[in-house]
């Protein structure tokens, strides 16, 4: 298999900034990956970047001016007051005013916009930002540990140069942020795979395919609990071959959300290391300028190993990787097995069960399929 150039953004700052105690969300999570790429020796093979901070006005291509200027004026002191109580910009525990967030929204969308500039201008054919992916993140609000969305400013970018973009989003949670942003174009397709059903955010059901010229260009492909890599596979497969044929994109990206991966805390897919980075695999032998973003991802030991593998992937360089972990500053904490895997568990694949998974495949392929060549 040929080699890719391949674009590492990573700011050594980003695993440092933290949501609070007991927040779920640890930005820690991106400093350990970098560890597992660094003792794989990856960085040599890799344009190693620092992204350039994203300012205010550029946030402002996707957020009301109002918005950004909150977001780096609030200070956990003042978060109250500048929320009208809780009432705007940052509702809930989910979104806290933590210390440095003006700084670190700065790293994670800088890091999606480098990406973007690095793709269209063919320096490199894939560019990785871990510390992008916050699909939730509002025009004028904070949404589901997301504030800024790094991925439409990415997606904007992306649109100076190329004509058609595909989103695709398998991260545990729907990519809602993302599918409003573009809701009404045919210059975006978006398809997220997602858990459905008494979970968060709620939206993302097969009727919603966008509206006006939009119309059939937001794909959801809403799962159950515990599906497994086999399942996960065949309706991924399918559906991505689909859209490459009839959307045929000039760019991808693709959103790599760890909370799919088995054991996550708030994810309840059962996604094995593999079966999380076959993604990856598909759409790299596809050939097509592609950006890696991270996105959800709670049980950390997990995501770092999967998010490492997957660094390889876009090297092509994933079966030279052995699964036994070489030394590093967390070794010791990545016992008792001390291997790059994430294993499945015994759960129940509910999407096979009662046949809803095959319905959902043939669902989407018919939505494709009205798109037609
Ligand atoms: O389900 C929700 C919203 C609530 C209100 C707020 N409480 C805390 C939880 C229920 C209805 N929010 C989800 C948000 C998930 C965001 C996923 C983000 C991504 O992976 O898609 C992309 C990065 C949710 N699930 C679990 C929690 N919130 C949660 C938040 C906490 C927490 C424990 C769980 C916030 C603070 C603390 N513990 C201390
Ligand atoms: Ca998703
Ligand atoms: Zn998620």
């Amino acid at each position: 298999m040929s080699k890719r150039k391949v674009a590492y953004y990573h700011d050594a700052d980003v695993g440092a900034y933290t949501y609070g105690l007991g927040h779920p969300m640890k930005p820690h999570r991106i400093h350990v990956t970098h560890e597992l790429v660094t003792a794989y020796d990856m960085l040599d093979k890799m344009q190693v970047l620092r992204p350039k901070r994203a300012s205010a006005e550029t946030m402002t291509r996707f957020h009301t001016d109002e918005y950004v200027h909150f977001l780096h004026r609030v200070t956990p002191e003042t978060a109250e007051e500048l929320t009208y109580g809780g009432t705007r910009f940052l509702v809930g525990e989910d979104n806290p005013a933590f210390e440095g967030l003006a700084e670190f929204c700065s790293i994670s969308a800088g890091g999606s916009i480098g990406a973007a500039q690095r793709i269209a201008s063919g320096a490199s054919d894939i560019a990785i930002n871990w510390a992008g992916g916050l699909h939730h993140a509002k025009k004028r609000e904070a949404s589901g540990f997301c504030y800024v969305n790094d991925i439409v400013l990415g997606i904007l970018e992306l649109l100076r140069t190329y004509p058609r973009v595909l989103y695709i989003d398998i991260d545990c949670h729907h990519g809602d942020g993302v599918e409003e942003a573009f809701y009404t174009t045919d210059r975006v397709m978006t398809c997220s795979f997602h858990k459905f059903g008494e979970y968060f955010p709620g939206t993302g059901t097969q009727e919603d395919r966008g509206r006006g010229k939009g119309k059939g260009y937001a794909v959801n492909v809403p799962l159950k609990d515990g599906i497994t890599d086999e399942s996960f596979q065949s309706v991924f497969e399918p559906v991505i071959s689909k859209i490459l044929e009839v959307f045929r994109p000039s760019a991808v990206v693709l959103q790599c959300g760890a909370d799919s991966l088995s054991g996550d805390k708030l994810g309840c897919f059962n996604l094995t290391m593999y079966g999380h980075s076959h993604c990856v695999q598909f759409l790299r032998q596809h050939n097509v300028p592609l950006i890696l973003l991270g996105g959800g991802g709670y049980t950390v030991k997990n995501v770092a190993r999967t998010w490492a593998f997957e660094t390889a992937c876009a090297l092509g360089i994933e079966n030279e990787i052995d699964t036994n972990l070489p030394w590093n500053p967390y070794f010791e904490w990545f016992g008792p097995r001390y291997r790059l895997e994430v294993a499945a568990n015994n759960m129940d694949d509910l999407n096979v069960k009662d046949g809803s998974l095959e319905k959902v495949r043939i669902n989407a392929l018919e939505q494709l399929r009205e798109l037609g060549p």
